[in-house]
């Protein structure tokens, strides 16, 4: 939300059952107000909508992979230097003797994130990927 956008209130009509989902939902995921709840359901369809529509998104793809791998790394580097999405960032984490996990942060149109995400989630030793997408809200 912008800083100098205004907060409006508005009416909403909803029949009584709808509405006690909508707070037993509030509740359930620790939001305090109704509203908040609400802002940021918006702001979920807004994301899935720009991805929809292939502006330019965010995307975060988290990977597990084998360390042991011969040559993953190295792959691994190889699409992130050669895709047209822009990788603004990686993080590594040694999880344990064998494995490691990774978060690449990706910028770029949402079918050149996909593109990278599953030519790194394909590779021979990646053990687990998942793509949050996500975008300027
Ligand atoms: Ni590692």
């Amino acid at each position: 939300m912008k800083k100098d956008s205004k907060i409006v209130r508005f009416c909403v009509s909803l029949p009584e059952n709808l509405l006690n989902k909508l707070d037993e939902k509030t509740l359930k995921r620790g939001y305090t107000s109704r509203s908040e709840f609400v802002r940021d359901m918006i702001r979920e369809l807004i994301v899935e909508e720009k991805w929809e529509k292939g502006e330019e998104v965010i995307g975060v793809l988290v990977i597990i992979y084998d360390h042991h791998k011969h040559g993953l790394t190295e792959k691994m580097l190889e699409v992130q230097h050669s895709e047209f999405a822009h990788i603004l960032c990686t993080t590594h984490v040694h999880l344990d003797h064998d494995s490691c996990l990774e978060t690449i942060i990706i910028k770029g149109k949402p079918e050149e994130i996909e593109t990278t995400a599953i030519k790194i989630g394909g590779l021979s030793g990646v053990k687990f990927a998942k793509l949050v997408k996500t975008a300027y809200i």
